[in-house]
């Protein structure tokens, strides 16, 4: 059964397990858990249950599983991609109140947090061991451990430390059956048989629901300099980026904005960037945010790396101080919000080959009209990691055509792209999974889904083929 009426025995013993309070059915409350973060899918749901811990987690699971009523695990309901919501009136199994963090094993630079402490609650706790978590993004105030151990999340620092699945030395789940797994141990060195943290990363919970992760942790850098640099063409960033890359080893973040994400945020914070012209989005303009870290100051290495560019930038600012580097900061971590104040967007986020990223760049805003000439796609993302997120807004801010997605991944798999680099497939991608995964790999997924999800109660609509 999933949505429909949903009986008062199982509801009963609900309660039973998480309480009262933690049973939602208000659907002035559950509607708050049924829309993604980009408003762009809306489920409904008759049901939130909140868990405390993992006994819990377990025991709800194993209710709702006998009753055949289907979950949607839940974090910071800030995935991009149509998979935390449901869509179809599965109950929602939010994971936010598993947040506690333990202490940091400092001999070890580890720690264990629940899934439902937020990365910035995570950040701080280590931070007075000297520690860092290898993984930052912009939603980082909201978006869980366990739903970036879930979605393998990227963001700014991968080309340093990896994403999420890099940051995972232990985990702990609760799979369909209600069986605990558990091995948070944190051994750096344990081959003792399958790897079920990896194996998790990336399962946008549809084969259990993460309760408590051990993350490996890294020192903190603790001198910084970011610099803005502007480019007359996206070409001439793609292949600064490639440069900065080859020469500044203490590289941390290299994003991009390309000019029409520029002209829309830099209009949204009501400030123009210190670098560069913003034009009306079309001029080909592009600017990096280049930032380099390390435990002594980077500026020397990041500035001589920055002068041997002289033929490819126009114009260059560095920051060192933080309110200063923030200011440089903001035109890029700012993009996502300023696209959402301005519309629903589709969000295209695929990697390319270092190769071809330039002649994607520069091909994929025509590829976009001819596919829906009303259509404004806005390019930025995390150019070190030949990452670029093409969001796409249609006239007035509605959404744009549907078949711009399709355009826009066939061209990026023709390039030998993938079709999501960071944020996953969800629902959102489903129907071109089969664009980067062949029909062997597809049916592998199906037999572990069926090995551990047979009746397919955790998350039945993201990720894999639908059957039927
Ligand atoms: P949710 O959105 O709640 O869920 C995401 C998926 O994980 C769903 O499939 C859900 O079912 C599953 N899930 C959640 N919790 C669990 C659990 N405990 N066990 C099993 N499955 C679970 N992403 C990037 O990769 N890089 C970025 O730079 C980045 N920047 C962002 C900036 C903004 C402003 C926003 C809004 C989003 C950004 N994202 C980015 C996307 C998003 O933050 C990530 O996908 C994040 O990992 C989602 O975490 P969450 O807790 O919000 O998960
Ligand atoms: C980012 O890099 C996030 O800012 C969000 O991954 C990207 O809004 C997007 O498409
Ligand atoms: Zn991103």
């Amino acid at each position: 059964m999933t949505g429909g009426a949903i009986i008062g025995a199982v509801i009963d013993r609900l309660i039973g397990i998480v309480g009262d309070a933690h049973v939602l059915r208000d659907p002035d409350v559950t509607a708050g858990y049924s829309t993604d973060w980009t408003r762009r899918f809306v489920g409904s749901t008759p049901l939130v249950v909140r868990p405390a811990d993992t006994a819990q987690t377990a025991a709800v699971i194993e209710v709702l599983a006998a009753a055949g009523i289907a979950v949607v695990p839940q974090g910071g309901n800030t995935g991009l991609v149509g998979g935390s919501v449901p869509l179809r009136g599965e109950t929602v199994l939010s994971m936010r109140r598993l947040s506690e963090c333990e202490p940091t094993d400092e001999l070890a630079a580890q720690v264990t947090v629940g899934a439902g402490a937020t990365l910035a609650d995570v950040q701080a706790h280590v931070a007075p061991s000297g520690l860092s978590v290898g993984v930052d993004l912009a939603a980082r105030d909201s978006a869980t451990i366990g739903g970036m151990v879930a979605t393998n999340a990227g963001g700014i620092n991968v080309l340093r430390y990896g994403a999420m699945r890099a940051q995972v030395v232990g985990i702990e789940a609760v799979l369909a059956s209600g069986a605990i797994v558990s091995h948070l141990s944190g051994l750096e060195k344990d081959n003792t048989g399958y790897d079920l943290g990896s194996l998790l990363a990336g399962s946008e919970g549809t084969l259990g629901v993460i309760t408590r992760v051990r993350l490996r942790l890294h020192p903190t850098q603790t001198e910084c300099a970011t610099a803005l640099l502007a480019f007359d063409s996206a070409q001439d960033a793609v292949a600064a980026a490639a440069a900065l890359r080859r020469s500044v080893s203490s590289l941390h973040a290299l994003e991009a904005v390309f000019d029409s994400a520029m002209a829309l945020v830099s209009a949204h914070l009501g400030v123009a960037p210190p670098v560069g012209s913003v034009g009306d989005g079309a001029t080909g303009a592009a600017w990096l945010v280049a930032e380099a870290a390390a435990r002594s100051d980077p500026s020397d290495e990041l500035g001589e790396a920055v002068a041997d560019l002289e033929a490819l930038v126009t114009d260059a600012a560095v920051a060192l101080e933080p309110a200063a580097r923030q200011r440089l900061w903001a035109f890029r971590e700012n993009v996502t919000e300023a696209i959402s104040a301005a519309g629903i967007p589709h969000k295209l986020d695929v990697t390319l080959p270092a190769a071809q990223l330039a002649e994607f760049t520069e091909g994929v805003p025509g590829v976009v009209r001819a596919a829906d000439p009303g259509a404004q796609p806005l390019l930025f993302g995390h150019l070190g990691d030949g990452n670029v997120h093409v969001n796409v807004l249609g006239p007035a801010g509605a959404e744009p055509a549907e078949s711009v997605d399709d355009a826009v991944l066939h061209y990026v798999a023709s390039l030998g792209g993938s079709i999501s680099a960071e944020h996953g497939i969800g629902t959102a991608k489903l129907s071109q999974l089969h664009l980067n995964r062949t029909p062997a790999e597809l049916a592998a997924f199906s037999a572990i889904k069926q090995a551990l999800d047979p009746d397919r109660m955790l998350n039945p609509n993201v990720l894999l083929p639908q059957p039927g």
